[in-house]
């Protein structure tokens, strides 16, 4: 028979509480974070308290006596200290130190969220769980938690431990089973380990799908990143092997589960960084690779010569990375190209091309006159780079030296100022340079293609920059803060708007959770027509714009929304999520019209390099398209968008599809800024969690009911556990008949039209009596054919 429910007060949780503890109103166990309504009781039974020091951080502390407002605190040094009780919160008990996932806790404000990261940290366990959201810290060192047999580990469910692998699993079993698309959204800041997390992912999916035609796939998969690193990252002051440019990763899955293809979408690769570098910063790896390690007889004809000769490379005092090989990465890089299917003669037009930008990049200019007019120097670089190229040194010099025409005809200038000539140079040298990085992603596209055995099911991975405030931020910024925005909302989205709903939807009362919304920050950039995209598309049409009149329109249409703020001059800011930024509109027009010169369309469609003609050509990417000739900008022609417009289709396109699967959440955090491991700066990390929202999901993940069955499936799963005599017929009132049974206090569920609603531990508890249950009837089973034989 069944056993008999233990007396409810000593039921152990799985988390190690009694019930009774879980008992607490919901207001009092659910601190509120940074709220202190337990801290009377606190003080009265002398537990242990975290005190706020004078320079804000937090210390563990034991209270000794109260007077007044201030309490006297011995803290972890032996000292005894006077701490007011504003700056005391509750701690949680011994038993919940480094606990797996943090909705365990007991006091969830934020220095115990904190230190529960930290202490789990200090021993390497990198990943905990916030809720639903796994959490992972940045180790800045190998960690031995990765492999075959952790892999496997993981596959066979021997483990619970919060682990990327095990996020991947869950995406993968809830593919094969709910035949529902998936994605893995990985978001921090710069160095938080995004890209890192993403390939632990993807090794993982592919160590799963592989096997038969599989195999193939995913070694083909995980060479893509040395590619994608070569030409999308470099070496910044915030990350060695910062990618400049974001992926979403879509691997796709046969009926049996094995990999049958892959593809590839990037956004937004920052081209400024190929001719403009800051102090300390390298430009992209593959210039440096492509210099260190070509062959020789590659070298010589493509006149290459060492990094430090480049002015695009060396303006910035920094070649090297410590520990990194370019030579030896040049060698991966072929490799890699070679699995990708790229063939020699392409890899060879990739590389003339590498080395086309790193030449006009040394093309110089002499002054003419005394207004500050020049002409192109018609110097080595010059030769060089027309002759990678494909056209002769007279036609580059003719392009270098033409001016572009905006606004109407009368400002036809004859001669480039020295700022023109080399705003100029420059664009040639980015187009290509971003012209080349979407040709790869193309050809791996293609190399990636989803053969015959296509079902339609797919496990995204999206690794895209993280929120970004520098000290001058320009359109890139906004652009990448802008996705963020809208990441944040398919989040809060996902995470509190839809619980809130589903409970909604099925009867359940749901304390209203409120969190912050950011509609009003996605207005500001997407309302029509005054929006920050719509204006600064309409300011293209006017020939007298320039930066000032662009923000000085913002200002004028954008002051009512509460997310922008007037700054003084060409400056703007915006609220942010994460943070106020201040933007500075200089640069934003061009940056938005992003066109090339119509006069390098006829120089790069007229060169001999067949990937210069393919650049130029209709089939290639649709907004590269020139400018009309006629220069008639008062047009604008829809079909040819500018960049911000673009940017924003492709983060519908993203969003859509992402809206589209069952969204998995990472949220990387980085532990210093130094890079180094065992070092956790406690300011950085809370930072970083208030930004991703991690604290906020904590709340609402405890506060609710994380765990839903419907009716048939509750009563499916545990109503053998029901005595006979008592048995309902309908799922509703079974699955009322077993909450009742197993003596589920009343305010740790709720009963909805479709589904049971259960608080957190509920399920675990339930789950254990069943295991117990079964055991028993397998032992009777076992018996009674022991008897039999
Ligand atoms: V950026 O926005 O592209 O600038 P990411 O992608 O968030 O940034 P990345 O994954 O590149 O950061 O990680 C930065 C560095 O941290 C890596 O180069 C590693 O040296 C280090 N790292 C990150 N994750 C791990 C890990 N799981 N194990 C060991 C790691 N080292
Ligand atoms: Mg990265």
């Amino acid at each position: 028979g069944v056993k008999k429910t233990e007396n409810d007060q000593n039921v152990e949780s799985p988390y190690g509480r009694s019930l009774k503890d879980c008992r607490m109103k919901p207001e009092e166990k659910i601190a509120k974070l940074d709220c202190d309504d337990n801290i009377g009781y606190f003080i009265k039974k002398k537990l242990h308290v975290w005190c706020r020091l004078p320079g804000g951080l937090w210390e563990l502390g034991t209270i000794q006596s109260t007077s007044g407002d201030a309490a006297l605190v011995s803290v972890s040094s032996g000292n005894v200290i006077k701490v007011c009780r504003a700056d005391l919160l509750p701690a949680n008990p011994n038993v919940l130190e480094g606990v797996d996932d943090l909705i365990q806790l007991s006091y969830l404000n934020e220095p115990s969220v904190l230190y529960n990261l930290q202490c789990r940290y200090s021993q390497d366990m990198i990943y905990s769980k916030a809720g639903p959201v796994l959490i992972a810290i940045n180790p800045f060192k190998d960690v031995q938690i990765y492999g075959e047999d952790f892999v496997t580990t993981y596959r066979r469910k021997l483990t619970d431990k919060p682990h990327v692998y095990a996020v991947a699993d869950a995406a993968y079993d809830e593919m094969m089973a709910d035949d529902v698309n998936q994605s893995i959204i990985i978001s921090g800041e710069s160095g938080a380990g995004k890209t890192e997390t993403a390939k632990v992912a993807m090794q993982y999916l592919a160590d799963l799908g592989s096997g038969s035609c599989g195999t193939e796939h995913a070694n083909a998969i995980l060479q893509t990143n040395c590619i994608l690193e070569a030409f999308g990252n470099a070496k910044t002051c915030r990350n060695h092997n910062a990618s400049r440019f974001g992926k979403l990763f879509d691997i796709h899955f046969s009926t049996a589960g094995k990999i049958c293809g892959a593809s590839i979408q990037t956004f937004f690769l920052d081209k400024s960084r190929v001719t403009q570098l800051q102090n300390g910063e390298r430009s992209y790896h593959v210039f440096y690779q492509l210099c260190a390690g070509a062959p020789s007889t590659l070298k010589e004809r493509l006149n290459l010569k060492r990094a430090s000769e480049y002015k695009y490379l060396n303006q910035s005092d920094c070649l090297e990375i410590d520990g990194v090989d370019d030579a030896r990465k040049f060698h991966m890089l072929m490799e890699a190209l070679d699995v990708v299917r790229v063939c020699k003669e392409d890899q060879e037009h990739a590389f003339s091309l590498l080395a086309a930008v790193l030449w006009l990049g040394n093309i110089s200019f002499q002054s003419i006159d005394n207004e500050n007019h020049v002409e192109v120097l018609a110097d080595e670089a010059v030769t060089i780079a027309a002759m990678l190229m494909g056209c002769s040194s007279q036609e580059l010099i003719l392009s270098l030296s033409t001016p572009e025409i905006h606004g109407s005809k009368d400002s036809i200038v004859k001669r480039l100022t020295l700022r023109q000539a080399i705003d100029a140079r420059d664009a040639l040298a980015k187009f290509i340079y971003v012209s080349l990085f979407d040709w790869l992603v193309e050809q791996i596209n293609k190399s990636l293609a989803v053969g015959k055995c296509r079902t339609g099911r797919s496990i995204s991975i999206l690794d895209i920059h993280g929120f970004e405030s520098f000290q001058k931020n320009s359109f890139e910024q906004m652009c990448i803060n802008y996705a963020n925005e809208r990441l944040q909302q398919h989040f809060n989205r996902h995470l509190f708007k839809l619980e809130q709903e589903e409970c909604e939807l099925d009867g359940v009362d749901w304390t209203k959770v409120d969190f912050q919304d950011n509609r009003e920050c996605l207005n500001l950039f997407e309302k029509k027509p005054f929006g920050l995209l719509s204006l600064l598309d309409e300011e293209l049409n006017f020939p007298k714009a320039n930066d000032l009149t662009l923000a000085n329109k913002f200002k004028q249409h954008l002051n009512a929304n509460s997310c922008f703020k007037a700054e003084k001059a060409s400056s703007f800011s915006i609220c942010h999520l994460a943070g106020e930024v201040l933007y500075d509109t200089s640069g934003f027009l061009e940056k938005n019209r992003d066109k090339l010169p119509s006069i390098f369309f006829q120089l790069l469609s007229s060169c001999s390099c067949r990937l210069l003609q393919l650049f130029t050509s209709k089939e290639f990417k649709q907004f590269q398209k020139p400018e009309n000739d006629s220069c008639q900008m008062n047009a604008l022609d829809p079909s040819k968008s500018s960049a911000g417009i673009e940017f924003k289709g492709q983060l519908f396109k993203l969003m859509h599809q992402l809206e589209s699967s069952k969204p998995h959440f990472i949220s990387c955090i980085k532990p210093n800024s130094k890079q180094l491991p065992g070092m956790y700066e406690v300011n950085l990390v809370l930072q970083q969690l208030r930004c991703c929202g991690v604290l906020e999901v904590v709340r609402i993940s405890r506060s609710g009911y994380p765990t839903r069955m419907t009716h048939q499936e509750f009563a499916g799963r545990y109503g053998f556990l029901l005595l006979e005599d008592d048995l309902p017929q309908d799922p509703l009132s079974l699955s009322i008949a077993i909450l009742k049974r197993f003596s589920v206090l009343p305010e740790m569920y709720q009963i909805g039209y479709t589904k049971v609603f259960l608080r957190t531990g509920q399920i675990a508890s339930l789950e254990d009596k069943r295991k117990k249950v079964l055991r028993g009837i397998i032992g009777v089973q076992k018996y009674f054919r022991g008897h039999r034989a």
